[in-house]
């Protein structure tokens, strides 16, 4: 069906008043994607809004939501009347878009290194993430009691990844820091709460981790949103368990 002229001013007139607005992020505390992308909007300054599906209600699994991200999954960044959901698109967007010369600090252009920040990212949303996200959402959902002992041989498998990564230059992907830092900072300190870091083991990236987590934008948003991520692991095992 043709827009009406109704719908067209409409439009006109909600998107330009939202063009005023910052950008709105979806976003849990406890969700390690969505801290990554708020500490990157934090250093390149960029002033967010902020709502919070109710999960308890399912409600990032709503129609309304579902029409955002198909995908039902935090975070979701709405941009005017643009949608983007994974949190390394967010952040690609964010530092593209927003970033200014930071974008080329924090995701460089040389062809070789963008392309290793993104071999890195991927790693962190398709092998890292995911083998946390095998035992949380059982955990919360399903009243899962324990990681498996498989569980815990894949999380530290995947912790020698970031090691191997690490042994190839100062951070994860770069010799600088890159938002694959800040990606997979985030997401290992959430997976600790399954699996503690061996740091005799896999010294390097001990000492990687502890450099991340004295950043003052990690200590004000990663830190506390992982805390809140811990400590309701925490509650569910003890609640299953009973
Ligand atoms: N690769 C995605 C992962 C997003 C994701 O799975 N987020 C979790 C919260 S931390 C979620 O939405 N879980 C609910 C679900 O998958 O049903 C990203 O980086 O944004």
């Amino acid at each position: 069906m043709l827009p009406t002229i109704f719908h067209v001013i409409k439009r006109s007139m909600s998107s330009s008043v939202r063009a005023k607005m910052a950008p709105l992020l979806y976003k849990l505390d406890a969700s390690p994607p969505a801290c990554a992308v708020r500490m990157v909007a934090h250093i390149i300054g960029l002033p967010l809004d902020f709502k919070e599906p109710d999960i308890s209600q399912m409600e990032h699994k709503s129609p309304a939501y579902l029409q955002l991200n198909p995908l039902g999954t935090i975070p979701v960044l709405v941009d005017d009347d643009f949608v983007l959901s994974d949190s390394h698109a967010i952040m690609i967007y964010l530092l593209s878009k927003y970033g200014g010369t930071w974008a080329e600090q924090l995701y460089p252009s040389d062809v070789r290194t963008r392309a290793s920040v993104n071999q890195v990212m991927f790693f962190d949303t398709g092998i890292l993430f995911v083998r946390i996200k095998v035992v949380a959402l059982p955990t919360i959902m399903e009243g899962m009691k324990a990681p498996t002992e498989k569980h815990l041989r894949d999380l530290e498998e995947a912790y020698g990844m970031i090691e191997a990564f690490l042994s190839r230059h100062a951070h994860v992907a770069a010799e600088q820091l890159t938002i694959a830092d800040l990606s997979v900072a985030t997401t290992l300190q959430a997976a600790e709460a399954i699996l503690p870091l061996n740091k005799d083991k896999f010294p390097l990236t001990a000492k990687w981790q502890a450099a991340m987590q004295e950043l003052p934008y990690y200590q004000c948003i990663a830190a506390p949103g992982i805390a809140k991520f811990n400590a309701a692991m925490q509650y569910y095992w003890k609640k299953n368990n009973q």
